[in-house]
């Protein structure tokens, strides 16, 4: 897919401030760091629209960003960030949550998986807990520009196993970078709108 227009609409907290067109939605999960911003500019060819950075922890609210008054991508802060007080990662957290668990609009949950490691504790909380919750996932392996191409489906086994995946689901090799992985993740998502 082809993104002409694109609005970031809307910087949530609250289910009040959700924008309300009703399109269908696909947020952002991953570790801190791990590249969601970056995976959403690369989907809609801006630089730097969702803004991203070297140190973890840029993005911080829900952010809702509109494609073609078809569908929103919504950046989420990233898990694993420890450099916030406990009282704000548990803000956060909640913030997530209520979310993921109760935004009728959410017809996929994108998570991104450093794919040079193996997934940590967290990815695979993250992974159970959309299973728990019966939100399809659409796992994307990325910086895929950052290992030896012989090394790849070495790598993704280990995604694949270490998350234990259903097999139905996708796992995307995937590079902000270089544009890999963007046709067939744009298939899935349309599979799901
Ligand atoms: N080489 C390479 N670098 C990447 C890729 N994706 C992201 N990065 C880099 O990784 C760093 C973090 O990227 P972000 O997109 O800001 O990460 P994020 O997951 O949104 O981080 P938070 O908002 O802090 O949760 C940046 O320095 C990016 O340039 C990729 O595919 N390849
Ligand atoms: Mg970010």
């Amino acid at each position: 897919m082809k993104v002409h227009n694109v609005e970031m609409i809307m910087s949530a907290v609250r289910p009040e401030q959700y924008p309300d067109e009703g399109y269908p939605e696909f947020a952002l999960a991953g570790r801190s760091n791990v590249g969601k911003s970056s995976f959403i500019n690369r989907m809609i060819a801006r630089k730097s629209l969702a803004r991203t950075s070297s140190k973890p922890g840029k993005t911080q609210t829900l952010n809702f960003y509109k494609i073609e008054e078809q569908l929103f991508f919504v950046d989420v802060p990233g898990y694993g960030y420890a450099k916030v007080s406990k009282t704000e990662r548990e803000a956060w957290g909640k913030m997530i949550e209520e979310y993921l668990t109760t935004r009728e609009e959410l017809r996929a949950v994108i998570q991104i998986i450093d794919v040079r490691h193996p997934p940590t504790t967290d990815d695979r909380l993250m992974y159970d807990f959309l299973n728990h919750f019966e939100i399809p996932a659409i796992i994307i392996a990325t910086k895929a520009d950052k290992i030896p191409k012989g090394k790849v489906n070495k790598h993704l086994k280990i995604v694949r196993d270490q998350l234990n995946m259903r097999p139905d689901d996708p796992l995307i090799l995937f590079s902000s970078e270089k544009g890999t992985g963007m046709e067939e993740t744009w298939k899935e998502i349309k599979k799901r709108m």
